[in-house]
């Protein structure tokens, strides 16, 4: 049985059987229009043997876009996807699933549409792999919500999917500095030797993190006092220097008497229980852990409530890890797979007994049947863990978020998570998890960002360097040209890795990206207002040309994004690479960025251009008839100057840009509590105009502009600002 309703001019939402309530979306459905006869859909839909399958024929330019964070391209055509939360660190093209199960999809053929499929367990994808013309799409269950999205473009249909799902997370300010990360950073001493190095090269920094280790047995809420000691006047001796510390938070509690979180979970019944109601034990870190029931309202509260004790110490970020839930082994697995190899032993074993027994040991990772064994206590009754799987991350982070509001109701905290489901955009970001020090991993981070924002989940960012594998000195230089402009930009690596820090290498290579970090904090102006407007107007803050450009090679472009409104960006992503071809939709102003200085621009004409990039050039392209805002840099956010800004920009007739600021600490924005200053430059013959409207109070006195039109007409000029 299937029950439409018509959500809004775009969108109209099928339901079948009774899904359970994800809370993914949140929008007012009292309005929403029933309606009695099922209206023309793009794809056909088929209840079958338990199952719900969607089909659909795709053109032989057709195009699908979308599944948030996931492998292989930005258009999915050719690969089979699974959305199922999966601690998996090795992102090859083959994997089916990471972290996020983001089911939407934006399907670019003849008459795009949109799909948005509201399941917490797992789908499977087929687009285009089995046939090259066929998709299919396999939900394992009779109950669930789809949403189609219709009569629009793509950006339209994004932004109306955007418009469903509540206001976006809004990260401070300080959280668009540049991060320093490191499993670990396990004591004092090494975080005081980090933050010397930072100091001596001079080279700006906002945060610091603190990977398992600062724990005591990687216990939750716990600090070690040997490796930290007066953890608490340490955390305040950092921020007076303008420098974060950021504590992990693991999902898994350590079973441990005399533990207040093991032992307060245990007796309220707030963790997930086993099929003898008791609670299910899996093994990570800490060994032996039970998992806090986050899909249970009052466990998550309680959970929420206890990053008090780490708040009350000064802190003002955390980061969720672990929370697919990623589940080392269980304890009957473990046992039979070593009751296997106990019988085995002094058998002559061949290939098969060989392989099937290491297979067995590997296999206890993340086993798939151990999603099976234990449940959540949703409204009263039990509910197997396999069947909402992809909701324990996501309500992991609504936790942390709600907890923190709760805590401090004024202060916006720095949090993002590893997994995540759709509607976790409003509670925080993610950061695309373990990562390698491949040059494939630069690019594919980058294809993945423009998804990511189009499920809501709009501050994020990869692992600048790459996690797993030694980086060199090119790899970390050219992916930092890439998270420059990244909401989250942070390097971080994974244990027994090379040191990948920005002075880890040779002094050419500490020099570079030492200009790279100051040119973030130039950029701050334009990303945060660009990251603000994006929260506030329910938008998107990376897209691909093909939101914008409509000719038929925008929509192939693979490697190349639009960031906010004004800035096209195309980094160089192969080793050795002294350049790359980037595909110009419309004349643009080409800024090959080395300093914050601003030189060697010029403007590149519409079309196919092999740009010559050095190792130290970032290319920034600014579009035609925008501006860009820019700060001089400063050695943390909270030193930027915002009352000397400068606009650079191209202006063939005219551009407008309006130019958000707030306090970027508190929710006030959330009020109206803002400023805008909206700046328009018109070109008429042969002469740049400019005028001034402002909104709010902003702290902006005074502007030096870099005007360049076309015919090679150029003027700078500087502007005091009226208050
Ligand atoms: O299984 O806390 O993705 O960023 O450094 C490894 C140690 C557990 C996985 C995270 C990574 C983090 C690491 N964690």
């Amino acid at each position: 049985m299937v029950k439409i309703v018509r959500v809004n001019n775009h969108c109209i939402r099928l339901r079948y059987g009774k899904p359970i309530d994800t809370e993914s979306l949140e929008y007012d459905i009292q309005n929403a229009e029933e309606l009695q006869t099922l209206p023309s859909l793009p794809l056909e839909i088929e209840e079958k043997e338990n199952t719900i399958k969607l089909s659909y024929i795709m053109g032989e330019a057709t195009k699908v876009l979308g599944l948030g964070e996931n492998v292989r391209g930005m258009n999915k055509r050719g690969g089979l996807y699974e959305s199922f939360c999966t601690d998996d660190p090795i992102h090859t093209p083959d994997k089916k699933s990471l972290y996020g199960a983001h089911n939407f999809l934006l399907v670019a053929g003849d008459t795009p549409f949109g799909l948005f499929i509201d399941y917490p367990g797992k789908i499977t994808y087929d687009i285009g792999h089995t046939v090259h013309d066929e998709m299919y799409i396999t939900i394992n269950d009779v109950h669930a919500d789809l949403y189609i999205f219709q009569h629009g473009t793509l950006k339209e249909l994004t932004l109306s999917f955007r418009s469903l799902m509540g206001n976006s997370y809004a990260a401070p300010k300080w959280a668009f500095g540049y991060q320093q990360s490191r499993w670990s950073y396990g004591t004092k001493e090494e975080v005081d030797k980090i933050l010397r190095a930072f100091e001596v090269n001079e080279i700006p920094c906002d945060a610091v993190y603190l990977d398992i280790d600062y724990m005591e047995d990687f216990k939750d809420f716990t600090v070690d006092q040997h490796k930290f000691p007066k953890f608490e006047s340490y955390v305040r001796e950092l921020k007076n220097k303008g420098i974060r510390l950021i504590p992990i938070i693991d999902a898994g509690v350590k079973i441990e008497q005399g533990y207040e979180v093991y032992e307060e979970g245990v007796k309220n019944q707030f963790f997930c229980l086993n099929n003898q109601q008791e609670p299910f034990v899996a093994a990570v870190w800490p060994g032996k852990v039970h998992f806090p029931d986050f899909l249970n309202p009052l466990a998550r509260r309680w959970f929420g409530l206890k990053y008090k004790v780490l708040v009350d110490m000064g802190i003002e970020g955390f980061w969720n890890d672990m929370n697919e839930p990623s589940i080392f082994y269980t304890e009957d697995r473990m046992q039979s797979t070593i009751d296997m190899a106990k019988q085995s032993e002094g058998e002559n074993l061949n290939i098969h007994s060989f392989f099937g027994l290491t297979h067995a040991f590997q296999s206890l990772f993340n086993h798939p049947d151990d999603y099976k064994k234990f449940y959540h206590q949703m409204e009263g009754t039990l509910i197997n863990h396999k069947s909402v799987h992809n909701l324990y991350g996501y309500n992991m982070t609504r936790s942390a978020a709600e907890g923190l509001k709760e805590i401090d109701p004024d202060r916006r905290f720095l949090l993002f998570s590893r997994a995540s489901t759709i509607g976790q955009g409003r509670y925080a970001g993610i950061w695309t998890g373990d990562n390698y020090s491949w040059w494939e991993h630069i690019l594919l981070n980058l294809q993945m960002m423009p998804a990511i924002n189009q499920c809501g989940i709009l501050y994020t960012g990869g692992d600048t360097g790459g996690f797993s594998g030694d980086a060199n000195g090119q790899l970390l230089v050219r992916w930092s040209q890439l998270s420059l402009f990244t909401p989250l930009f942070r390097n971080h690596s994974a244990l027994n890795t090379r040191a990948q820090e920005p002075f880890a290498f040779d002094e050419k290579i500490t020099r570079i990206l030492k200009n790279i970090i100051k040119l973030r904090y130039t950029l701050i102006p334009y990303l945060y207002s660009e990251y603000m407007k994006a929260v506030i107007q329910h938008g998107v803050f990376f897209m691909p040309l093909c939101f914008e450009y409509e000719d038929d090679f925008s929509s192939e472009v693979e490697d190349q994004l639009l960031v906010g409104e004004s800035l096209m960006i195309a980094p160089v992503y192969r080793e050795n690479a002294k350049g790359r071809y980037v595909y110009v939709p419309e004349d643009m102003l080409m800024w090959k960025a080395v300093t914050e200085k601003i030189e060697k621009t010029e403007i590149v004409e519409k079309g196919i251009h092999y740009i010559e990039l050095a190792l130290e050039e970032t290319p920034i392209f600014i579009r035609k008839n925008s501006l860009l805002i820019l700060s001089k840099p400063a050695m943390n956010v909270d030193n930027l100057d915002l009352s000397e800004l400068t606009v650079l920009g191209y202006v063939s007739d005219e551009a407008v840009y309006v130019y958000f600021d707030d306090d970027g600490v508190t929710r006030n924005y959330v009020k109206g509590d803002y400023a805008e200053v909206v700046i328009r430059v018109v070109y008429e013959h042969n002469q740049f105009a400019v005028t001034i409207e402002n909104k709010g109070n902003h702290t902006l006195r005074k502007l030096h502009l870099i005007l360049m039109g076309p015919d090679g007409s150029r003027e700078e000029r500087e502007l005091l600002i009226d208050q």
